[in-house]
């Protein structure tokens, strides 16, 4: 191990955060080995006792209500102009009995996202929720990226705070991490110019949390960044969750290290492709860096299973869910539909960890009894 290495891994070792400079140290180091270390450490550390070599998963649907979208990203697929061909908006109706049906099949949780739809807007999903809840009530809802709301927000002329009171009293339970891209100005302005700018992402996920909602953050790498813009993005959001702590009501969960898949997307010719060695590092840096975020998800959908089996060896200690009906990463060009949950458990006792169902607030469900006994845990 080179001198540098072993300084920041006494750090580690002994509980104290490291630096931005440290941080992008590990990057620019290709000891895996090293990495795997302190990370699982961290990990390990972070564990409740008896839950040391848990994995989580969980039983969730994607539902995404309409592609129609009047932002422009150049790396998303799945977004429509108004009158493009396959364009769509799912009547409440068509929304609600995708999510009823989830429930019926198993699903604890439907993650609700779409586009920017002045037609599908905040009186649209207020409706949707509130339908959802009439019908399969304990169906928990996590929806709407910082991006929506602030959208919901502008076309109402509310406050991101009265849009969350408002989808709150409709149904919302959580909110999931999408739309934090990289919050680098620079790198926002070349792939997403039309989004909200970093600060009014955290601020927006800091009213969530006020409210007392939980939510989780992302990142997506790949799409022109440099290691420092991703450790600076990782600084902004271990910042951010002091802050949220200190509240004691809610905070971010997850940190989902996201991988942009190119098909289909105008970024595609702009970029170097992400790799599978800086996927690894993205889990385990991150994994070292966020010490105040309880969990870091490898997500099989745009991992794949065996590089996600391999993430939970580098600090992930979540492998999302069965994920059925995706279409944001398979829009890119992922080909990865729903995983059993019997596959799912398989990966992870295949890499020598204990497969945990969750429900979105990380109690432990077991599904021997009854569909939704909750065993107490959080
Ligand atoms: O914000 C868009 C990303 C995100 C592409 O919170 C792409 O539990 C890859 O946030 N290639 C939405 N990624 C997904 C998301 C998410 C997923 C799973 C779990 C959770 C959670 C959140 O997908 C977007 C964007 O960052 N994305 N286009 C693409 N071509």
């Amino acid at each position: 191990m080179n001198s540098k290495l072993s300084l920041i891994a006494n750090k580690v070792y002994a509980d104290q955060r490291i630096s931005r400079e440290e941080a992008v140290d590990l990057y620019a180091s290709n000891d895996l080995a090293i990495l795997s270390k302190l990370a699982t450490y961290v990990r390990t550390k972070k564990a409740k006792e008896n839950y040391k070599k848990a994995v989580w998963w969980n039983t969730n649907l994607h539902l995404n209500p309409t592609n129609v979208c009047i932002g422009f990203c150049n790396f998303c697929a799945f977004a429509k102009r108004p009158n493009e061909e396959g364009a769509y908006t799912m009547t409440i109706d068509e929304a609600t009995q995708k999510a009823v049906r989830g429930y019926e099949l198993g699903a604890t949780e439907v993650h609700i996202v779409g586009g920017l739809n002045p037609k599908a807007a905040l009186p649209y999903y207020s409706e949707l929720l509130g339908s959802i809840k009439s019908k399969v009530p304990g169906l928990h809802i996590k929806a709407f990226t910082a991006v929506e709301i602030a959208f919901f927000a502008k076309l109402t002329k509310k406050t991101p705070s009265e849009v969350l009171a408002v989808l709150r009293e409709a149904g919302l339970d959580s909110m999931p991490g999408g739309g934090a891209e990289v919050f680098a100005k620079s790198v926002r302005d070349d792939t997403c110019p039309d989004k909200i700018p970093a600060e009014q992402w955290l601020s927006t996920h800091y009213e969530a949390h006020k409210q007392g909602l939980k939510t989780n953050a992302t990142m997506l790498a790949g799409i022109g960044e440099n290691f420092e813009d991703r450790i600076d993005h990782m600084l902004l959001l271990r910042e951010q969750q002091d802050r949220s702590l200190a509240l004691d009501s809610g905070c971010f969960q997850t940190f989902i290290p996201l991988s942009c898949h190119y098909e289909d997307t105008d970024i595609a010719d702009q970029v170097e492709p992400i790799t599978g060695i800086e996927q690894i590092k993205n889990i385990a840096i991150s994994r070292i860096v966020l010490d105040n975020f309880d969990h870091i998800k490898a997500y099989w959908v745009q991992l794949g299973h065996k590089m996600a089996q391999l993430a939970l060896h580098f600090g992930a200690d979540d492998i999302d869910g069965t994920v059925v009906d995706e279409k944001i990463t398979n829009a890119a060009g992922s080909g990865k539909k729903a995983t059993q949950a019997e596959i799912l458990q398989n990966l992870i006792r295949g890499a020598g960890f204990i497969p945990m169902e969750r429900d979105t607030l990380y109690n432990v469900l077991d599904r021997k009894n009854d569909r939704d006994l909750v065993l107490s845990f959080n």
